[in-house]
């Protein structure tokens, strides 16, 4: 594996880095933006199929740069995905990555290398601003009425404007470096996830006050804020509680605040939006433009929330020197808790493509998602099969950079510059997929390791992947993983089944 990524370091290095110098104005190394959308499945945007939505922007930012068709989270769910994006380590190597609560503490140890580290190393500003769902806090409850860390700003970013877990847990505050934004410190937020908390009205009890419902059986009945119950019980800062429809904005306003100011040296900006996850309460301007729903409105914002941050570029005129990326953090869900129309009105839209599986599911659904790479005027346009993960933009950039990874950094992140610069068609060879159990893709194959478990989510309506006999497929001939063929190549199995334990115990 190391050995792999100094390889690969020293054989790109002498083509791509002078890429790198080309695109650059004045000697300045290229500015990186990721736009990670949340849930947004790989048939989701019209560059990728999706017919029933539009997505200009999108599909304008993957004709001007690549459009990879295989292009990975590395995991089904959103908070370990974040891990291994962040961190370069596959997050099934760490306990406690799972899905976390609203005042779950730091899940990344501070002293771990993280991709803004490897920037700041590099001289940039580097920034977060969107969902973090990844903990704040050393442990226990975190002070939200006092100083918020170790967060973002302990974990390589400059500056962070954020909210600490999802658009559907409590506290649904920002919270802008160390603090909340806009509290009142004679309204103290108090949050609670075992057990109500205060007297501010429920789902659960008080239905009527709602404008959107959850759906029966699936939780999100508890404190109501902005007329939407959430997971988990909060009471206090009535002042600092964000509104739904305004979330989008917001992020990108304080993407462009930030990108203008520090548009003159280099920065990376780590753009984290909430949309489509849910609750999916577009800004008003927004609701009802779509044909499916607050589900394709939200993609529609989500789409005008790229157009902005593409017009800031331009309007700096700094497009040429920034590197945007644009993926999702797990694959499609329709009904994840709340009633918004996403199922009674997806009427043959295939949010995951050609794929089986969505969020949560081991599946090609699950972890396959949209992923563009635009470099205007350095990297050629173009449509590129590699496979690339978002593990591996650590080592990626740490090698355009010229920042030596040490063996226990980013220690799954592999340097595939040429492949993500479409300077090759050769990216990973191979990768863990995770979600209920883990599985190996090796070039056209996939294995999936047995687990007990539904074979359904029912609550979500989407098909786990786990199965307790073997699984094998080949995604070439079969993207649609129908055809196990587990019992045919047995030899196939166990090599893979070996080699992912290999990787698993390394
Ligand atoms: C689940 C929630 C779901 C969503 C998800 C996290 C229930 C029944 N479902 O537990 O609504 O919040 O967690 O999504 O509570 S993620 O994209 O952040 O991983
Ligand atoms: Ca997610």
């Amino acid at each position: 594996m190391h050995y792999v990524k100094k390889l690969l370091f020293t054989a790109i290095l002498a083509g791509v880095a002078h890429t790198a110098v080309k695109g650059q104005q004045k000697g300045q190394q290229p500015n990186v933006i990721i736009i990670y959308a949340d849930d947004l499945g790989y048939g989701d945007i019209s560059c990728n199929g999706a017919t029933r939505v539009k997505t200009p922007h999108i599909d304008r930012l993957a004709s001007e740069g690549i459009r990879f068709t295989n292009g990975h989270a590395t995991a089904a769910t959103c908070t370990p995905s974040r891990y291994s994006i962040l961190t370069g380590e596959y997050a099934w190597r760490k306990k406690g990555t799972n899905i976390l609560p609203g005042n779950a503490s730091l899940i990344i140890p501070t002293d771990r290398t993280t991709l803004g580290n490897m920037f700041q190393r590099a001289g940039y500003r580097t920034a977060c601003i969107g969902k973090w769902h990844l903990g704040i806090g050393a442990q226990g409850e975190p002070d939200w009425n006092g100083e918020l860390k170790p967060g973002p700003l302990e974990t390589g970013f400059d500056y962070a404007f954020f909210f600490p877990a999802t658009a559907d847990r409590v506290p649904t505050v920002y919270v802008e470096n160390h603090r909340v934004v806009a509290l009142d410190p004679k309204d103290t937020i108090q949050v609670n996830y075992h057990q109500k908390i205060g007297n501010e009205p429920t789902g659960k009890e008080n239905p009527e006050l709602l404008k959107m419902h959850s759906t029966p059986g699936q939780g999100h009945n508890q404190t109501i804020v902005n007329g939407i119950g959430r997971i988990g019980w909060m009471t206090g800062g009535q002042r600092a509680r964000w509104t739904d429809e305004s979330l989008a904005g917001d992020f990108v306003n304080q993407a462009q605040l930030f990108i203008e100011e520090h548009h003159r040296k280099p920065f990376f900006l780590y753009l984290s939006l909430s949309d489509i996850h849910v609750p999916r309460m577009p800004g008003t301007r927004f609701k009802g433009k779509s044909e499916m729903g607050y589900r394709g409105d939200v993609i529609m914002q989500l789409d005008w929330s790229v157009g902005e941050i593409m017009k800031t570029l331009n309007y700096l005129g700094i497009a040429k020197n920034t590197i945007v990326i644009f993926s999702s953090d797990n694959g499609p869900v329709l009904d994840d808790g709340y009633i918004d129309g996403a199922v009674a009105q997806q009427s043959g839209h295939q949010p995951a493509g050609a794929m089986r599986g969505g969020k949560y599911s081991i599946l090609e659904g699950g972890t396959r998602v949209p992923f563009i790479l635009s470099w205007p005027g350095t990297v050629k346009p173009g449509v590129s099969g590699a496979l690339v993960n978002q593990i591996d933009l650590l080592a990626s950039f740490a090698a355009m950079l010229r920042q030596p990874l040490k063996e226990n950094e980013a220690p799954d992140s592999w340097n595939i510059l040429g492949a993500l610069l479409g300077k090759s068609q050769q990216g990973r060879s191979s990768m863990v997929e995770q979600a209920g159990t883990l599985a190996l893709v090796k070039g056209d194959w996939k294995y999936i390791v047995p687990q007990h478990g539904p074979k359904l989510l029912k609550d979500v309506n989407i098909e786990s992947g786990l199965d307790t006999i073997p699984q094998l497929y080949n995604l070439k001939a079969d993207l649609g993983e129908k055809n196990n063929l587990a019992a045919t190549h047995p030899e196939m199995v166990k090599e893979m089944a070996t080699m992912l334990e290999t990787i698993r115990t390394s």
